[in-house]
């Protein structure tokens, strides 16, 4: 009997010294496992006299319940303990500033696409994509671009395996748009266009945007008159252009148009003319009843002067400290 009750009193010091799961776990096993200390007193029992057989083995079962209950008792303690301890090295302090992400930019030629675009959208032009891969008939045949002309060379066109190619200006938007809606139609196409040359101010792919009127009283004037808000809207002032006579197989007449910079030189900055008759009469409509002006520029070398930017690539080679000066 008193050899239990020291059984008892060396597991509780033991229970309550443990100070982690695995030790504890370790006096549990020392006098309760199927070799513990209290389990061989238990199958020792049967060696007893039997008058003492039954105040023993309820001496031993109660020393084995109270060191259940208090193995259970402790084992709350420890996970609470650990769960504290967790909880202070885990501390979130959610008033701490963030790291510093600094927010992103739209890139120049894109704000210089959407100043364009939101000028012609209020002078009530609407606007078209189509694909950026096109066929010999959108992107030239139904342009009145005959068939040995030198833009269809490879020199300027990237030709695809399949036959096809990327387009060299955004006027298959213009020729798609006529043949399924017809006339009268405004609209402009902004875009990506690809032509296979590069040097200091050209790259292989760059943006264009291309407008579209056609009704029955347009007139070479009405076109004066839209680039010339355009260009006073755009730039935010009043610019003087200059029209030059120029050929385009799809405009006719053709002209480049010049601003006068305010150094006083002239500056080349888009081409546009009447629509020729060729092209109405391929997207069927009636070159005897309406008539139409288009027009065509590059918007990078819009973003270039807007910005001051002398270097075309510049836009290109996506260097942040450059590209965080347009915001
Ligand atoms: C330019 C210059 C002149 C043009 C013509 C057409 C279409 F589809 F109506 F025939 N689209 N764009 C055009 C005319 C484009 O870019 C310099």
């Amino acid at each position: 009997m008193s050899s239990v009750t020291q059984l008892l009193k060396q597991a509780q010091d033991e229970i309550v010294a443990a100070d982690n799961q695995a030790s504890l776990d370790k006096v549990r096993v020392k006098y309760l496992g199927k070799k513990g200390s209290l389990t061989s007193y238990l199958k020792e029992l049967g060696s007893l006299p039997s008058d003492k057989r039954a105040e023993a083995g309820k001496a031993i079962n109660d020393a084995k319940n109270s060191l259940m209950s208090e193995i259970k008792l402790r084992q709350s303690e420890l996970q609470a303990d650990s769960i504290a301890s967790k909880l202070l090295l885990d501390k979130l302090d959610v008033s701490l500033p963030g790291r510093g992400q600094k927010p992103g930019r739209v890139h120049p030629i894109t704000r210089t696409l959407q100043r364009i675009t939101d000028i012609f959208t209020s002078a009530g032009f609407e606007t078209r994509i189509g694909p950026e891969i096109e066929d010999d008939y959108y992107n030239f045949t139904a342009l009145n671009i005959p068939e040995n002309h030198p833009a269809r060379a490879m020199h300027d066109t990237f030709y695809l395996e399949s036959g096809e190619l990327l387009r060299t200006h955004t006027s298959p938007v213009q020729i798609r748009a006529m043949q399924n809606e017809g006339a009268p139609i405004r609209l402009i196409a902004p875009g990506r266009v690809y032509r296979c040359d590069s040097d200091l101010t050209h790259t292989p792919m760059f943006t264009q945007i291309e407008g579209l009127a056609v009704g029955a009283d347009i007139s070479f004037a009405n076109l004066k008159a839209v680039l010339y808000e355009f260009v006073s809207n755009f730039f935010e002032r009043e610019i003087e252009l200059r029209f030059r006579p120029a050929y385009f197989p799809f405009t006719e007449p053709s002209a480049e148009v010049d601003i006068r910079a305010e150094s006083g030189e002239w500056l080349e900055i888009l081409g546009c003319g009447m629509v020729h008759p060729n092209v109405l009469r391929n997207v069927d409509i009636d070159s005897e009843k309406f008539r139409g002006y288009a027009f065509g520029m590059g918007v990078d070398r819009l973003a270039m002067l807007r910005y001051g930017v002398d270097d075309l690539r510049l836009f290109f080679e996506n260097d942040l400290p450059f590209l965080a000066q347009f915001s």
